[in-house]
């Protein structure tokens, strides 16, 4: 495990963060797989960590999948807790870190509202468009190119909706909150694309999103790991 230094310590953090990483995968995914987003929380938040390395073998283990039952990435072990599902992760570090969530009611509620509404509202098409067009191989019969274009008029339908809503704003919700993590890595996806980039609102919401020093640690930190452990 390697620990990391957080960008902007804050008052008493948890100790013994562990998250947990896959110990390598192809540059096409690496700075997309999800235990980025709880880097760049925790970074944000200025919480300490270590990474739990995953292997294949590890992901189908009984022990791993007392932690994530899917036996994926990431599962986070913090405050005595086992926690899975990256949105639920960000949402743990942000009730708890004045860094990603305001301290009043309202604030709160739309803050976790746009958490989950990157999650089940703009991730959803956007994955399903990353699955037809990067990993599928298959053929691409007629009925696929009219799903595709389908799936591509949905994508572009949420980029549209959020364009607006950012519209004259830094942020989701004006400050920079957990919102923007979830949201500014589920963009990240269509990073092979040109969906976020000829959105000017979109794109200058990403790049003010990734300039930050913390996902710039996060990010640093992230690609590092698979650096680290590339096949030889
Ligand atoms: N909904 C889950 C998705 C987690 C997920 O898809 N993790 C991927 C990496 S981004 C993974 O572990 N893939 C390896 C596998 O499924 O075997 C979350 O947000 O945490």
């Amino acid at each position: 495990m390697t620990p990391t230094t957080p960008t902007t310590p804050t008052t008493s953090p948890p100790q013994d963060i562990q998250v947990s990483v896959l110990r390598w995968v192809p540059p096409i995914v690496q700075g997309l797989v999800r235990d980025l987003r709880v880097r760049w929380a925790l970074e944000e938040a200025g919480w300490p960590y270590s990474e739990h390395i995953v292997s294949q073998a590890d992901q189908a283990s009984a022990a791993y999948r007392a932690l994530q039952p899917f036996g994926q990435v990431p599962a986070m072990q913090c405050d005595g807790l086992n926690l899975f599902e990256s949105g639920a992760i960000v949402h743990h570090i942000a009730e708890r870190s004045p860094a990603l969530m305001p301290p009043d009611a309202e604030g709160r509620s739309a803050v976790t509202a746009w958490m989950f509404g990157a999650l089940s509202s703009m991730e959803p098409p956007i994955m399903m468009f990353n699955v037809l067009d990067m990993i599928y191989q298959g053929p691409k019969s007629d009925d696929y190119m009219g799903l595709k274009a389908w799936v591509v008029g949905w994508v572009e339908a949420r980029l549209d909706v959020l364009s607006g809503v950012l519209t004259g704003k830094d942020y989701v919700l004006g400050d920079f909150t957990a919102a923007d993590v979830l949201l500014g890595t589920v963009l990240r996806i269509l990073r092979e694309t040109d969906y976020v980039t000829k959105r000017p609102v979109l794109a200058a919401y990403q790049q003010r999103c990734e300039a930050r020093p913390a996902f710039q640690k996060a990010l640093a930190d992230h690609l590092a790991h698979f650096a680290r452990h590339a096949p030889k």
